[in-house]
């Protein structure tokens, strides 16, 4: 896959990029990564890149004739061609099924505004997608793309060590990850339960599937309303519920 990245803030990416699952998919040769300065497209000896909203109001507005520039000429074809995603406060918002759909992409052209953002012709005649990653305000679209790009790389064949973690346990099975101990067993007062000593890899597998349950009941009842649970686990499930 090959990711470019139009930004006014290119060295923003460098940390988390050099880090991590990226750099490993990066170093691997599984996805190249190329970050643009719109900056270089600027028309003026000032390099500028945002100008005045028309009509009035507050903040600035980055400039259609730049941004369209950076974009055409990191396609090099016309525009439209592959996916322009657009990250702004009022795209879509970012979850599983859409980082799943990204990754199948050859391609992705991620554009990220500042200031007040886009002029609207950006938005209607240039990008393809629009995405948010939650009901937040951010100073730009950059830390975003950052978080789009971790995201998706994960599902990129190869990118994780063990082809089992792709799996995303969380939520592709739509639960969230029952607790995790690891050694000592007694630390404190607080012992490792029972069921993950016991060495029973059936016993385990019980106790795990029902705290995925009842995490998931407790903090995302929403992830739990559209999952198969068998009539035993309800059961059990509305005891632990009724005792909290
Ligand atoms: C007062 C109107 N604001 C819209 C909510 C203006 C505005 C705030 C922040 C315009 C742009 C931004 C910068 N944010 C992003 O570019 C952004 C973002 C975000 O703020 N939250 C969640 N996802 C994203 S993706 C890009």
């Amino acid at each position: 896959m090959r990711i470019d990245i139009l930004t006014i803030f290119p060295d923003m990416f460098r940390g988390p990029f050099d880090e991590s699952i990226v750099k490993r998919a990066v170093d691997g040769g599984l996805v190249s990564i190329h970050l643009h300065d719109i900056r270089q497209w600027a028309k003026d000896r000032h390099k500028t890149v945002d100008d005045y909203p028309f009509g009035g109001g507050p903040g600035m507005v980055m400039k259609p004739d730049v941004v369209f520039a950076a974009t055409e000429s990191v396609l090099d074809l016309a525009p439209q061609r592959e996916p322009v995603i657009l990250l702004t406060p009022a795209g879509r918002r970012l979850a599983h099924d859409t980082v799943v759909d990204l990754a199948r992409n050859e391609r992705l052209v991620l554009l990220c505004g500042h200031y007040e953002g886009f002029d609207a012709r950006v938005h209607e005649h240039l990008a393809t997608d629009e995405i948010s990653i939650g009901d937040y305000v951010l100073s730009g679209g950059e830390l975003a793309a950052m978080v789009l790009v971790d995201a998706v790389v994960r599902h990129i064949p190869g990118a994780l060590g063990s082809p089992q973690s792709a799996a995303e346990e969380s939520f592709a099975g739509g639960l969230l990850e029952a607790p995790h101990y690891t050694r000592p067993p007694e630390f404190r007062d607080w012992s490792v339960p029972e069921a993950l000593v016991s060495g029973n890899h059936q016993e385990v597998a019980k106790w795990r599937r029902r705290q995925n349950l009842l995490l998931t009941a407790r903090r995302r009842p929403d992830l739990l309303a559209s999952l198969e649970v068998t009539a035993e686990e309800r059961e059990w499930l509305a005891l632990q519920m009724g005792e909290q």
